[in-house]
Parts: C-alpha cells; structure tokens; sequence
C-alpha cells in the first residue's frame, strides 16, 4: 500500500519542472523569470530546453537530465579542490589562500598512515608521513587544520574510510570546541570500505567490521548531522585502476544499492540516510561516453532504489544522485606535462555538462608528485573561467535532447543493466567484493588498456605518438624529515598532558561496543560505534589509539595479490609479443629457470593497478613472477626477495615514499645477487639520489610494458652471471 502512495509521489512532467525550478529558484534567492539570460548578440537563452518529450526534465524523477531543476542556472557547482600535505599548519594555509583565490568546498586529502590507522610515530608510518596528504594524530590537528575557517558555512569533504571512525569523531569535536554544533556541519566523509576491497587499498578491518562501521556512521549522521552526507559512493578509483566507464558506472551503483540494503537491515530511517548519499565518479578523456555516463547513473540510481526501496522511500530527495567528480589523474603524462591543462579542461567540461555538483579538477603535474601551487593555481581557474566565461552555466542539460547523446546515454545504460544483474545473480557487491570478482574485471580491463596504448592501437599524446617529449616542470618535494618531526612533537605533547585514565576507560568502551553482535545499529544506541569514538576524541585519544581498539576486536584484513593473467597478451597485437617471449625462453635454456622478478609495493602507499598490470603481463611474456604483500616494510621486501631466489625486485611507488623506502630496500639486499628496479611516480628531481643509492632502473609514468620486460631481462641476466662468476672463483 505504501509503496504505490511512495511512488505517485514522484515528479515526472514538465509542469512539475516548473513547480521545482520556481521552489529551486527562490531557495537560491532569486526567481525562475531571472535565470533568462541574454547574450551580447541579444539571443535569449533559457535555463532549460524540452523537446516533444514531456518526462524528460532535469530536476523530476528519474533525474536523467539532471539532479536539479534549475542546475547551475541558479547555483553552479561547488568549486572543490582536493588538497593537503605536509602538515596540519601548511594545509591550512593552502586551504585559505585556496578559498581567498575563488576555491568554494574543501576536501582533506588525508596522509596515508592517518589511512591505515597508523599514528605518526608508529614504526611503519615513517617514510610516509605528511606525503599523500596531510598527518592527523589528535584533535589539536583538526584544531589547526581548520583554524580561521568557519564550519557553520564552509562544507568539508573528507576522503577517509579504513580509520573512518577517529576521522569523523575528530572532526566533530574540532568543530564543538571551535563554537559549531554537529547539526550544522556540512559536508561528506567518503565511508565508502566496498571500493576499498576493490581497488584503493586503504581498509584496516575486514569487510564484515568494516561495514558495521559504515551503518554506524550513516545512523550516526542521520540523526545528528542533517546537513552532512554519511558516504560518498565512489566509481572515481575503479576508473583510475583501469575499469570503463560501464563498469565504473554498473560497480558504483552496485556499491550504493549494497549501502542501502545493509542501512535498511539495520532499520535505519532510509529517507534520512538516501537524502545525504552522494556519489564519486572519474572523468576521463572520452568525452560524450563520461557525460553520458553521469546521464546514465542519475537515472539508473532512481530507477533501481525505487524498485528495491520504493515501498519505505517517501522523500523525493532521497533518489537524487548527486555526485562530486574529479577529473582522471590516470589520464594525465609526466611526458610534456602542459598538455594534462587541455585534458583537465576537457574532462572538466564533460563534468558540467554532465550535470555535476562539486568538481575537482587535477593538476598538470599530478603525474609527477603532488600540485606544486602554481599547478593548483592553473587547475582550480579552470573552473571558475568555465564557471565565469564559458556561459555553461545558463541552460540545465545542454546535450539532452541530442540524437547521439541520448543513445549513447541509454546504450551504457542497458550495458550498466547486465553488470548489474551479474552481480545481483552473485548475491550482491559484498559477495561480488568478497568473491575478489569485481577486482579482476576491473584489472582485465586495465591489462587491456595498456596493452592498447603499448601497441599504439589508443594514441596517447606525447606518449606513444613520437619519440621526444620533456617533463621539465617544477614539481612539489615535501620534506618529510621536516614534517615529521614537527607531527611527532606535536603528539608527544598531546600524550603528555590528557587523563591517560579516561583515556583508558574511554577506549575500553569503544572496544565493548564494537565487540557487541549486533543484527540493528541506530543513532539512539549508545553503543554506536561513533558516539564512542567521540568520547574517544574528546579526551584526547590518538586516531592510532582509536584505530587499534577495534583492531584489537575486529582484526585486519589482509588481501592476497591478484593479477589478471592473459589479459595483456589476448589484447597485444599477434605476433607483437613473440620476440620477447623467445627471449625469456633462451635464459631459461641457459640458467635453467625463467627470469624471475618480484614486484613489491612498501610504505603505506596501496596503489596496485601498475603493480598488478606489470606482474600480469610479465607473466605473459614468459617471466615467473611473485606478487608481494600491500603495505610491506622495506626489509620484508628484501627478505621476501631472498627467500624466493629472485634476480630483480620491482618496487612500484605512488606516493612518494620511495625517497626514504627504496635505499633501504637495497641497503637490505646488499650482497645479495639481487638487482633493485623502480616503477611509478618518480620526479626527474628524485631519479640520480635512487641511483646512487644502488637502484639499477627506474620507470615512469608512459614505460610500455616489453621496454619494462627488455630491462628487467637484462638485469636478470647480469644477476645470473655475477651468480656464475661468484660460482666459478
Ligand atoms: C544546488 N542547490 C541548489 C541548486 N543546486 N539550490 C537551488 N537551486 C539549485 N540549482 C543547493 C543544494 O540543495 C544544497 O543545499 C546546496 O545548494 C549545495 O549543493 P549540493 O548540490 O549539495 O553541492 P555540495 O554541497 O557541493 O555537495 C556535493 C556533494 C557532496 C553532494 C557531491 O557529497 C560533496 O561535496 N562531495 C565531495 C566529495 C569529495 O570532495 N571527494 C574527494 C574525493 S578525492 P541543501 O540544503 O540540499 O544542502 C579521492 C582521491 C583519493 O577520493 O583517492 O584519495
Ligand atoms: N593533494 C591533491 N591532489 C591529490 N591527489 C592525490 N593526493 C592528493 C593531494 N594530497 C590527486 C591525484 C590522484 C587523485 C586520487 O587525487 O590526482 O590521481
């Protein structure tokens, strides 16, 4: 009976468009009339186009052509530049001067042992404190990292989900002691631990915890932070580890109806809960396929909750996707950097005309290291010149209508469809997580793709086009030793002057409440999992503190290397690859064994999409490869190297940690018969200290994958003959 009052209540026509365009228009301050505007040709534009069909509206069910009536006509979208490092103190100044020069929304990029739920003074954070993002400890630093910005009014998005708990905690506490009240927070913790398992890499607990944790939270804000969004569905990384944008969308939306069906498990108020999900997609360089592809999840997110949830679901927001979208960090080149201007720019406007609602757009030399300011300059005034010269602003849904965007909007839909139907027929996209299903489509898809671009079949500019090109940027070198210290006496002071009673007394309580087998969780129990990580904050526990209660309960995870097998070699042109394999098939003949290679990530850093390509594609070309551990110590590295008699250790590097990792990797194997190997993100800057330090090679961003084999069978070869040589004497 409910579900057909539910479902009446949806706006589908468009005299709905107006009631909605004339209630949008007034709640930004304005009139509907108003958002007319005229060009200097005197051409009147109108804030929306209709064609015969009367239910394609932006702003009504199921919100295809866009989230809002009115879209940017009347509010453009949030200018949010993701951003911090070092410290709490110098991402606050970049914060501030971001938001004096034009930038709308924050976003906190966290440093990646705060991830992991590592204090800095924890023995495996250091070589990565304050370089992916900015260290936070305590609430002192939230204290610092917001000071001078008011929380009432400026909304905060923090990407955070393996220590999601002591984050969000701390940042409440940081806003109650700055004067604002939870119910006046806004903005959104991303709490998204689904994609984690998938492709990012940064979970603590394993997924069954891990996802109470979420419900906690999602009942958490439902009932305390209105205008805050408990979770940020996010496709943005299955994209940056190599999925299409079927998959990304299909993934995505399966994540989301998964976060809604364990929210309804728990009784939680699902209208509360769908009002404040948002969303996270990648834009990438195929321009009319992305902007359909933010067509295409409006409408599949709208259609699919209202046949799951349609009988409790009564608030029209609730089936609004919203979505922030940042564009593609895997599509830029450290080859001719300037160039990654013009992609960001065009990924950009796929975003606004895709309908949406915050945007970041990248740096050109995020291929390098983190944006230097200039960079970051450069990028966030691609938006507001978009925002503030382009005139996209003026009509919702410029492409709709348009014979080959509404096909191309519905031909991804139907693909989405099927994905979706695959996973429902698992059991769902905790299974399909669980099951490592999901992870290896996206990785065949990423096998696939450089494949495409080593064989020249996808043109790369600057790339695989020519044969000079120039990364001669300055790019950002955060000092870490500086950083570092300046965290660790900031903590030791924190540790010196809090009740280390109540602190004791405040994390057994955490560590009960997360012991307890419980089928609901709500905001009203006091055993929520951040109502006590809030006790936690308050008297000063550190988010490592936090984060090893509930290991002590929960314990971690730990994920086993995958590699998508023939991937690369089914999608390498034929015959492209034989030269190589013959090659390998030689030093077997002479050594007795193939050239074998491990490939090792250290540090905190769990970008595995190159790691995992590289070891599927050696594997290919006739190599034995072993796959280490995420999140390995440089001297587990080297005794792993050892143990499995391997000629080359491959160490892949994301996030700069390898100024400090790699040396004591080879410092490890010194003596050994063992050649060390760098792939990844490494300045130019970076590349003469690693080679001193003993690294024999280094890989950036744009290396094929038979130059990479070409080497490393070198390597091999001169590790076997020192072998030989050592023999003989
Ligand atoms: C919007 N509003 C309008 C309107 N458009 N009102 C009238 N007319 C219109 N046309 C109103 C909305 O109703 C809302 O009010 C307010 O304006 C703000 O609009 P919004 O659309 O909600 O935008 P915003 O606040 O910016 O929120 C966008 C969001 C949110 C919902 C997508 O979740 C968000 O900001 N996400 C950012 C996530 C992020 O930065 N992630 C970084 C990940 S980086 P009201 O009253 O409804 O609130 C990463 C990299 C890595 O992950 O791996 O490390
Ligand atoms: N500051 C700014 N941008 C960052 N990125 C990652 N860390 C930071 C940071 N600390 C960007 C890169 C990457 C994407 C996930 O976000 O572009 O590809």
């Amino acid at each position: 009976m409910r579900s057909a009052r539910a479902l009446r209540r949806c706006l589908t026509t468009t005299k709905d468009w107006r009631a909605v365009a004339e209630r949008e228009a007034k709640k930004a301050g304005t009139t509907l009339d108003a958002l007319t505007s005229t060009t200097k040709e005197s051409l009147e534009i109108q804030p929306c186009y209709f064609g015969a069909d009367d239910e394609a509206a932006p702003g009504v069910f199921p919100y295809r052509r866009g989230a809002y009536a009115t879209m940017y006509a009347a509010k453009p979208w949030t200018v949010r530049q993701y951003a911090g490092f070092s410290s709490a103190e110098e991402s606050n100044a970049f914060y501030r001067n971001a938001v004096r020069e034009g930038q709308q929304g924050l976003s906190v990029a966290f440093d990646l042992p705060s991830h992991r739920g590592y204090d800095s003074d924890h023995p495996r954070a250091q070589g990565d404190v304050g370089l992916a993002g900015v260290p936070v400890d305590t609430v002192e630093d939230f204290r610092t990292l917001f000071d001078g910005i008011d929380l009432g009014k400026m909304s905060v998005s923090m990407t955070m989900n393996g220590a999601v708990l002591p984050t969000l905690a701390m940042f409440i506490v940081a806003a109650e002691e700055s004067g604002v009240s939870p119910e006046r927070l806004k903005g959104t913790i991303q709490n998204d631990i689904l994609k984690e398992f998938m492709v990012r890499n940064t979970y603590i607990y394993p997924p069954g915890p891990s996802l109470r944790a979420t419900v906690d939270i999602m009942g958490f804000c439902a009932g305390h932070l209105p205008k805050f969004h408990s979770l940020s569905v996010s496709g943005y990384h299955m994209h940056e580890a190599g999925a299409d944008a079927a998959t990304e969308l299909a993934f995505t939306i399966a994540d989301g109806l998964e976060y809604v069906r364990v929210a309804r498990e728990a009784s939680l108020d699902l209208d509360a809960v769908c009002s404040r999900l948002s969303f996270f997609f990648a834009m990438g360089m195929d321009h009319h396929v992305e902007i359909a592809k933010l067509r295409a999840a409006r409408q599949l997110w709208a259609e699919e909750l209202k046949k799951r949830h349609g009988d409790v679901l009564t608030s029209e927001k609730a089936f609004v996707l919203r979505t922030h979208v940042q564009t593609s960090g895997y599509s830029l080149t450290a080859q001719d950097p300037l160039n990654n201007v013009a992609r960001t720019a065009l990924e950009a406007l796929a975003a606004v005309h895709g309908g949406a609602q915050s945007l970041h757009t990248n740096s050109y030399d995020e291929a390098l290291a983190l944006p230097s300011d200039g960079a970051a300059r450069v990028a966030r005034d691609t938006q507001l010149l978009l925002q503030k010269e382009s005139g996209v602003c003026r009509v919702a849904d410029p492409w709709g209508g348009s014979f080959f965007m509404e096909a191309l909007t519905d031909e991804l839909l139907v693909k989405a469809r099927e994905i979706l139907a695959a996973v429902d027929v698992t059991g769902g996209m905790l299974e399909h997580v669980q099951s490592g299903e999901a992870k290896r489509r996206i990785e065949a898809c990423a096998a696939r793709t450089q494949a495409r671009v080593d064989s020249g079949e996808d043109i790369v500019v600057g790339v695989n086009d020519r044969t000079s090109s120039s990364s001669d940027v300055d790019v950002r070198i955060v000092d870490n030793s500086k950083a570092l210290a300046k965290q660790l006496a900031r903590l030791q002071k924190v540790r010196e002057t809090r009740d280390s009673k109540r602190c004791a007394e405040a994390l057994d309580a955490l560590r009960r409440s997360a012991a307890l087998e419980r089928s609901t969780a709500s905001f009203a129990d006091e055993d929520n999992l951040v109502a006590r990580a809030i006790e936690c904050a308050r008297v000063r526990c550190t988010l490592g503190e936090m984060s090893d209660a509930l290991r002590d309960v929960w314990g971690e995870h730990h994920a086993l290397p995958t590699a998508a097998v023939g991937s690369y070699a089914a999608a390498a042109p034929d015959g492209s690859l034989d030269a190589l394999r013959e090659e390998c098939l030689q030093f077997e003949e002479r050594e007795g064994r193939r050239p074998k290679v491990l490939i090792a990530k250290v540090g905190m850093d769990g970008h595995d999409r190159g790691a995992n390509v590289v070891a599927a594609g050696l594997v290919d070309l006739g190599f034995e490869v072993v796959s280490g551990p995420l999140f390995a110590t440089p001297e587990e590295v080297a005794a792993m190297a050892l143990e499995h008699e391997v000629h080359v250790v491959g160490v892949s590097t994301m996030a700069a940690g390898h100024r400090v990792l790699v040396p004591r990797v080879v410092e490890a194997l010194r003596g050994a018969p063992i050649a060390v190997v760098v792939g990844g993100v490494v300045p130019e800057s970076d590349r003469a200290a690693l080679h001193a330090a003993g690294v024999a090679a280094v890989f950036g961003p744009g290396s094929t994958l038979p130059d990479v084999a070409r080497v490393l069978l070198k390597e091999c070869e001169s590790e076997r003959e020192a072998v030989a040589a050592a023999v003989e004497y």
